[in-house]
């Protein structure tokens, strides 16, 4: 079934029900009231929604895989394959669209996560960082209005979680802050696991604070 854009909660939505708590510390960035109305965390399945584009965690040869991207491809069917064909693969940290084809929404954005190895932590982080950043700029450039993320790396090519997740966030709303930022309507942040779901739960409030929170950090 899809689901259309005012189904999926804002941030807003989710202090007022009290699924998002303030920070216990002072969060690192100041409140932005509307940046509450234009962010969401959602838990299921990605390729149900039905918004102008949606991220796909990719490999290098954007010719499919599993967990996210065997899932997109599957209901986007064998159209999508083929268009992927034509792009001669991305590199690691960087993006390229498609259309969405059988999915709802009407695009896609291959992105391709590091592999994550403990020895090489900063390469690692830079290459997330840059996963989100190309995939923010790309979404602007192609003059669509939402996006929605997979936590990126996290499953099949193992980078932590928590880590993860502050790259994610801190990306969001580095970008968020921007006149560029400005031009998006909603970022989404797709969680699959109750794990993945309570990491986003307890960091989101340090990226986005509710509007009653005090000092930065
Ligand atoms: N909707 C939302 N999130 C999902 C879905 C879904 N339908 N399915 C899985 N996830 P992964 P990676 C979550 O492994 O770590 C592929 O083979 C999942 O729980 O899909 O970047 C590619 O071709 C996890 O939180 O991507 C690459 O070879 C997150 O999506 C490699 O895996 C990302 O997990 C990429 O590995």
């Amino acid at each position: 079934m899809p689901l259309h854009l005012d189904k999926i909660p804002t941030l807003r939505e989710l202090y007022t029900r009290g699924v998002l708590k303030p920070a216990k510390v002072a969060p690192r960035h100041a409140p932005r009231a509307a940046l509450l109305d234009r962010v969401s965390l959602f838990q299921g399945d990605i390729t149900t929604l039905d918004i102008d584009c949606i991220v796909n965690a990719a490999n290098r040869s954007l010719l499919g895989g599993g967990g996210v991207d065997g899932a997109i491809h599957a209901a986007a069917g064998p159209s999508l394959l083929e268009e992927c064909r034509k792009l001669n693969g991305c590199e690691t940290g960087d993006a390229k669209i498609t259309g969405g084809h059988d999915l709802p929404a009407r695009h896609i954005i291959h992105t391709v996560g590091p592999i994550y190895s403990s020895y090489k932590k900063e390469e690692k982080a830079e290459q997330l960082a840059s996963c989100y950043k190309t995939s923010l700029q790309l979404v602007v450039a192609s003059s669509l209005k939402h996006v929605a993320f997979p936590s990126v790396s996290t499953g099949i090519y193992g980078y932590p979680i928590k880590d993860a997740t502050h790259i994610a966030l801190n990306v969001a709303r580095g970008y968020l802050d921007t006149p560029e930022g400005d031009k998006l309507d909603r970022t989404i942040f797709v969680v699959w696991s109750d794990a993945d779901k309570l990491v986003y739960e307890s960091l989101l409030p340090h990226y986005f604070p509710s509007e009653d929170e005090g000092d930065t950090v």
